[in-house]
């Protein structure tokens, strides 16, 4: 094969950003680009020491992120509650582009102080986060070891519910 005239494999490392999807029991599922991220309230964390939580290795010192709060987003989506106090009984997967996810719960977010802290970023140290950054970054600021729920190149938010 020609090297020279091949088409360009799609590599996401090299810049392409996905739009990020909400997905599950939502009234309203969304696709939002970076830009339209942008057009919620921004907030902006502290500074902080990424640490591995299964070898508690220092990774580095990550600039404060400025992003969007995922409660925000998901007051947008709106949760269903097809039967009564389903919101109570939901967790949320946020699934990076590898496949790695993580997980929270309703009650975290929306009845604790650490859903206040959860921000889905597309800033860091005042710059833009491109991919080869992992934007969108999802990070939980009130977490006592940041990386487990600081997922890079954030792709979906998945609300479900849980039944016995
Ligand atoms: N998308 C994605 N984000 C992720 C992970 C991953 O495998 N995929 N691993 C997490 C874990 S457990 C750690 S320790 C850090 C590793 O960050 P590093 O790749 O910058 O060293 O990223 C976190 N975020
Ligand atoms: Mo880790």
């Amino acid at each position: 094969m020609d090297i020279a005239t091949a088409p360009a494999p799609i590599d996401n490392t090299a810049g392409q950003i996905s739009p990020l999807q909400l997905t599950g029991s939502l009234v309203r599922p969304m696709s939002l680009s970076l830009e339209a991220l942008r057009q919620y309230p921004a907030v902006t964390c502290p500074a902080f020491d990424l640490r591995c939580y299964t070898t508690q290795r220092f990774i580095r010192a990550v600039a404060p992120y400025r992003g969007v709060r995922l409660t925000d987003l998901l007051a947008q989506a709106e949760l269903r509650n097809d039967v009564d106090g389903d919101f109570k009984r939901m967790i949320f997967l946020a699934v990076g582009h590898d496949g790695y996810f993580v997980t929270f719960s309703w009650h975290e977010l929306f009845n604790t102080p650490v859903g206040e802290k959860v921000i889905v970023a597309y800033e860091c140290g005042d710059k833009a986060l491109d991919a080869q950054h992992g934007a969108p970054v999802l990070f939980s600021g009130a977490d006592l070891v940041p990386a487990p729920r600081h997922v890079k190149r954030l792709a979906r938010i998945e609300a479900r519910v849980l039944a016995l």
